[in-house]
């Protein structure tokens, strides 16, 4: 077989693989069997790209950065749905449509997936291009976005112009670890999954959507379609390669509709993605079409929603706990209630304001929801139901832990404890120090901290080094062997690269991704803590707030003596990652590849040129500063010169590169 039949062979035997993995959820190979078989195909483009399928399972990798995205007009609208929010309603919904004809018909039940309505085009079997629904006529183009959607099938076994529509959405387990991730680099978590499904398709950079592990179900075939009911549609779209939603039903009546649509209000926190109700459908064609539309939404369809589940509870105590940044925030401890799957004992009252303003107190009874099924809050005090004797609750003036004044700066809603001696934050601060985006400390977890703390034998992050293998040992649960450990690991920690140690000091505002920023750019910690102001403000995406927090940090004489005694110590102070090197003269510059290279592949030169801090998009605009050209440049190149954008030519680079060098 020729290189050629094997790329084909390859991406067909590739993509059935991840089909069976993704969609059908029954993998027939290994990992290590489809990533062998993955790493030969990407050899193979390499060594030709121009023979590279667009149906090839390397290109769901991203790569394309957008400048904005391009609007669609979506030849068959996309309708909304009408919503019922009770039995009744739903019952009056089935009256009123029967009216409408006189055939008998059945329902469809299927599940309100909580995630982003999308369309999808194929043109002879080719995924050609995915939109959101916008307002239902006029969407965004995202096609680059869910060409990265491992279920979505990039090519189909069909003929002529195909469109389907369905639901993209993130599944549970992918939006805690998002969320969770997205705390360590000090960012801001998603509400919900939908918040985070919608988020990661209007991403313009597509190497970011690809890592979200986004999902589809797929429910309908826009314009002609030979199935006579849904139920056959769904089927078909089964057929064809499409992810579709299991756990749909056909009912006869409206009875049996309520049936189901209580089950799944059960089961719904059973299952691996979110969903806000149960869309009921008439599930012949002929009678939908009877129907018709309101201006809308279909008149042979509802969605009936779940309840913001509600319960009541009690007020037993507030604790006022004290973060590693010295916010001090309200939790409330409830009567035990359970509410959308769970047990909830505890819910946060956010802040002061917020306490305030709900005038919520001790001993009070409270409504408790679950809004779009993330952490419970209350919503309201149930008055009638309030103790005689209840007083406004005592908001602290001191810090529950060292009893000096609490503060409340004007900017913010947070009650904050600005002691850096605090012991509540010291603890906090250890904690945040040994984990793992930070010194990632092996076996010393808050519980060997609170001890080690409480024992005196530790007051700040320099005394972990140095500690004893007789101090260790005095530990409950810590053996010889364990002490062993710890020390060890304590140890490895001295090699790491100085980024994890600076996130690792908890210097306000400075998350992983800026601690690493301020590695890579000055290389080493003494080099930081000597930064100017402007050196550091100027720097890409750092800005006044970072600069102002670093420089006061460093210039505080606690912090220098603490920076003294882990040099002394031996902790590794030096960026060891592969640093940009700033002073090319490609750093900085957005640069466009086009036409055909011979050096290099397109790849491997965007990689050089992205090292030496430079910027590879994929489209010419007002912005690209540079435009590398290789043989027959197509579009890009005559855009270039019409906006006058410098060009160049291959060797011209290869002859700048080697002067870098
Ligand atoms: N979210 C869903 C879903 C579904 C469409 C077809 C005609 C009108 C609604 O799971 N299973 N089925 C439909 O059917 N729509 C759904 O979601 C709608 C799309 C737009 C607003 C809702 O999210």
């Amino acid at each position: 077989m020729t290189d050629k039949e094997r790329i084909k062979a390859l991406v067909g035997e590739l993509n059935q693989y991840a089909r069976e993995y993704y969609v059908l959820d029954q993998p027939t190979v290994s990992d290590a069997t489809y990533d062998r078989l993955y790493q030969e195909l990407e050899q193979l483009e390499v060594k030709y790209p121009d023979w590279v399928l667009e149906k090839s399972p390397t290109q769901r990798v991203g790569g394309v950065v957008l400048e904005r995205f391009e609007k669609v007009v979506h030849d068959i609208a996309l309708y909304s749905l009408s919503d019922a929010f009770s039995k009744e309603e739903l019952f009056a919904f089935d009256m009123r449509i029967k009216k409408l004809v006189n055939q008998p018909f059945s329902y469809i039940c299927e599940l309100k997936i909580d995630g982003l309505s999308v369309s999808l085009k194929y043109q002879n079997g080719v995924f050609i291009q995915g939109a959101t629904r916008g307002d239902g006529v006029i969407g965004e183009n995202i096609t680059e976005n869910l060409r990265t959607i491992q279920d979505i099938p990039l090519s189909l076994d069909t003929q002529g112009t195909l469109e389907v529509r369905g639901e993209a959405y993130m599944p549970k387990r992918s939006f805690d670890k998002l969320n969770q991730a997205r705390e360590l680099e000090g960012l801001a978590t998603f509400a919900n999954p939908r918040n985070a499904a919608a988020g990661s398709l209007r991403q313009l950079d597509t190497k970011v959507t690809a890592k979200r592990n986004l999902a589809t179900f797929i429910y309908q075939v826009a314009g002609e379609n030979i199935a006579l009911t849904q139920s056959e549609t769904l089927n078909q779209l089964k057929n064809l390669g499409f992810s579709i939603n299991p756990s749909y039903q056909v009912c006869q009546t409206i009875d049996e509709v309520w049936t189901f649509v209580t089950e799944m209000a059960e089961q719904r926190h059973k299952l691996p993605y979110e969903i806000d109700g149960v869309v009921i459908k008439v599930n012949q064609f002929v009678s939908q079409e009877a129907m018709g539309f309101t201006v809308k939404a279909p008149r042979w369809a509802v969605a009936y929603k779940f309840p913001a589940e509600e319960v009541e509870t009690r007020i037993i105590s507030i604790d006022w706990q004290v973060g590693r940044t010295g916010v001090v925030t309200p939790t409330a401890n409830l009567t035990p209630v359970s509410i959308a799957g769970t047990t909830v004992s505890r819910a946060t009252l956010h802040n002061v304001d917020n306490i305030k303003a709900k005038d919520i107190r001790l001993n009070d009874t409270v409504i408790l929801y679950k809004a779009g099924d993330i952490i419970p809050a209350i919503s309201q005090v149930v008055f009638d139901k309030r103790p005689l004797d209840s007083l406004p609750l005592e908001i602290p003036i001191d810090c529950p832990i060292c009893h000096l004044p609490l503060v409340h700066f004007d900017d913010e809603v947070a009650l904050r404890c600005i002691n850096p001696m605090c012991q509540a934050q010291i603890k906090e601060q250890l904690a945040h120090f040994v984990s793992r985006a930070a010194m990632n400390i092996d076996g010393l977890g808050p519980r060997v901290i609170n001890q080690l703390f409480d024992l005196e034998l530790i007051g700040d992050v320099a005394d972990l080094y140095r500690l004893t293998f007789d101090q260790l040992i005095q530990l409950d649960k810590i053996q010889e062997k364990s002490a062993t450990n710890l020390l060890e690991a304590i140890e490895k920690s001295k090699s790491n690269s100085v980024e994890k140690l600076i996130f690792g000091l908890g210097v306000r505002h400075i998350g992983a991704k800026v601690a690493k920023r301020l590695a890579e750019h000055f290389g080493n910690l003494e080099q930081i803590m000597q930064a100017s102001f402007e050196e550091i403000s100027e720097l890409d995406g750092l800005g006044v707030k970072i600069a102002e927090s670093v420089t006061t940090y460093f210039a505080n004489i606690k912090v220098r003596e603490l920076i003294h005694e882990l040099q002394d110590s031996g902790l590794n102070f030096d960026y060891l990652g592969v640093r940009m090197t700033e002073n090319s003269e490609f750093s900085g510059k957005t640069i466009v590849l086009t036409g055909k290279l011979g050096r290099y592949q397109r790849s491997e030169l965007k990689e050089i040129l992205e090292a030496l801090g430079a910027k590879v998009t994929g489209s010419v605009s007002k912005k690209t500063d540079l435009v590398i050209a290789g043989n027959d440049a197509g579009s890009k190149l005559s855009k270039a010169e019409s906006l006058g954008i410098e060009v160049l030519g291959e060797e011209d680079i290869l002859k700048k590169l080697k002067s870098e060098e």
